[in-house]
């Protein structure tokens, strides 16, 4: 049995997305940011950054519940463990990690550093996360381009990279129908069933 600490976000909805592909048996426990339960200290026990998502797996094999913490390392450890959405050779699995880390680090941080800006600093600073915004919109073009020669993002089958860029993807949908490759993909993935249900979850946000 996994437990699955989460809330209705980019770093949630890929592991609820992950979680659904796969079939593994899941519980799940919003988590609401709004209200600061991720600093509540029973949270914290879990993970000490006091963010989600958080994975627990009751059957990982060890004595103790396995405590795991990052969205990409928890879709990394749920490909393995079930032998999923992951390329068995060594050279297609390392094309899966520069495209998830590309996305993750390059895309998704500077997302982040643009909401900081934006929304949650104490001087905020529009312009510059403006500028960011641009910046993301930018790297988009070179997902594009891969799409353009490949199906999905790191070759002929869908994977753990398509997983790690779709949610944020998705919310973007609407400034990004000047790439015609990724709005093909985008289309094709929201056709899922386990994409459709995993960006649901958690309910209540
Ligand atoms: N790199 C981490 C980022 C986790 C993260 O920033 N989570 C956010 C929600 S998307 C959070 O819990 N923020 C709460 C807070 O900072 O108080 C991951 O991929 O899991």
């Amino acid at each position: 049995m996994i437990d699955l600490y989460s809330a209705n976000t980019f770093n949630g909805q890929r592991v609820s997305i992950m979680l659904e592909e796969v079939g593994l048996d899941y519980s799940v426990h919003r988590v609401n940011l709004a209200k600061g339960e991720q600093r509540q200290p029973e949270f914290l026990r879990l993970n000490p950054s006091g963010r989600i998502p958080v994975l627990v797996d009751h059957d990982s094999g060890n004595s103790d519940p396995f405590i795991l913490t990052q969205s990409v390392a928890i879709l990394q450890y749920l490909a393995e463990k079930t032998g999923h959405l992951l390329p068995a050779s060594l050279t297609e699995r390392a094309k899966v990690y520069e495209w998830m880390h590309f996305y993750a680090v390059d895309i998704g941080s500077v997302i982040f550093s643009a909401f900081y800006l934006q929304h949650l600093c104490s001087d905020k600073q529009p312009q510059a996360a403006e500028e960011l915004r641009n910046r993301v919109h930018d790297l988009y073009r070179y997902f594009d381009q891969q799409l353009a020669e490949q199906e999905f993002l790191a070759g002929s089958s869908y994977s753990i990279a398509d997983i790690t860029a779709l949610p944020a993807a998705l919310t973007q949908e609407q400034k990004l129908t000047d790439y015609q490759n990724l709005t093909r993909w985008l289309k094709q993935l929201k056709l899922r069933p386990a994409v459709q249900r995993g960006m649901l979850i958690p309910e209540g946000e």
